[in-house]
């Protein structure tokens, strides 16, 4: 899943792809590179990140989702917590609503999501981007998201989301300390077996530059390691800014798993990195 920030004020891209014309220019390079997905924002969520009047993300989105859906039958997807956004893309073809608060501000998302057929990613975040690194605690970061994410699965069935139109997604770095996010990453095992795919973004992420001491551009390789750890740990889709290096790094992390997958069980080792 490529990543189309449409913002200002992304944490390691804003402002790049303001324009819908380059914006579009961005996803479609992204194809070329290898994506199988675009991922399409007009809200920044980093931490601190203050909320996007509606009608200023759909001046964002809209025109960026129109163009690609006239060039591309890549699936598109929009990152918005907003139905009325929802609605909007969703008429003009996109096939995925990527919500980081899971619909828990704004059930009517659900409604439109079910309505239209389409995909719904639901991701953990404590609290909201505001607030969420003010001292996040948990005492077992693992059961603790997928609890929530098994009871937002719940909840999008009853408002009639297909469960198998569902990905569920941890959040790297919505509401976790760095050992949250490095236990997440540690094992997706417990998050995979609610039987839905699982979507990983850790695409230059804060505690990459935290390990490293390194700027935001400056997260490739710490952003590799950590995405090719997350598909050994059972992760299925990763949302990356840069495409062609991730997609490359997965084709052949996905070969040396596809061997372990299918040699017969006694011969199977569990990764040393599996708990
Ligand atoms: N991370 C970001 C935004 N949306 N959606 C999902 N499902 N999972 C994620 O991990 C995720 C997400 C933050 O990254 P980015 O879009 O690069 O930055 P910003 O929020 O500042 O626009």
């Amino acid at each position: 899943m490529g990543i189309v920030n449409v913002t200002p004020d992304s944490f390691s891209d804003g402002g790049l792809y303001l324009d819908p014309g380059r914006a579009a220019e961005r996803g479609l390079a992204l194809i070329e590179e290898g994506a199988d997905i675009l991922d399409v924002g007009g809200e920044s969520t980093r931490p601190g990140a203050d909320p996007v009047p509606a009608d200023e993300e759909l001046r964002r989105v809209l025109p960026v989702v129109r163009a690609l859906r006239g060039a591309t039958p890549a699936l598109l997807s929009v990152d918005t917590s907003k139905a009325e956004i929802a609605r909007a893309v969703l008429d003009a073809g996109a096939d995925i609503i990527n919500d980081v608060d899971a619909a828990r501000l704004d059930t009517e998302l659900l409604r439109r999501v079910a309505a239209a057929g389409a995909g719904l990613v639901l991701m953990h975040m404590k609290g909201t981007p505001r607030t969420m690194q003010v001292n996040p605690q948990y005492r077992d970061v693992r059961s603790e998201v997928t609890a929530f994410l098994g009871e937002r699965l719940t909840v999008a069935q009853a408002y009639g989301v297909a469960p198998e139109a569902v990905i569920l997604d941890p959040g790297i770095g919505f509401g976790k300390r760095l050992e949250d996010n490095l236990m997440l990453l540690r094992g997706l095992d417990d998050l995979a077996a609610l039987g839905r795919p699982v979507l990983v973004g850790v695409s230059r992420k804060s505690f990459i530059g935290k390990i490293l001491n390194a700027q935001p551009q400056d997260r490739l390789e710490g952003t590799i390691a950590a995405a090719v750890l997350a598909l050994a740990g059972g992760a299925h889709i990763l949302r990356v800014h840069d495409v062609r290096a991730l997609k490359r790094a997965a084709l052949v992390a996905d070969a040396i798993l596809a061997g372990e997958a299918s040699a017969p069980p006694s011969e199977r080792r569990e990764p040393r990195y599996a708990q």
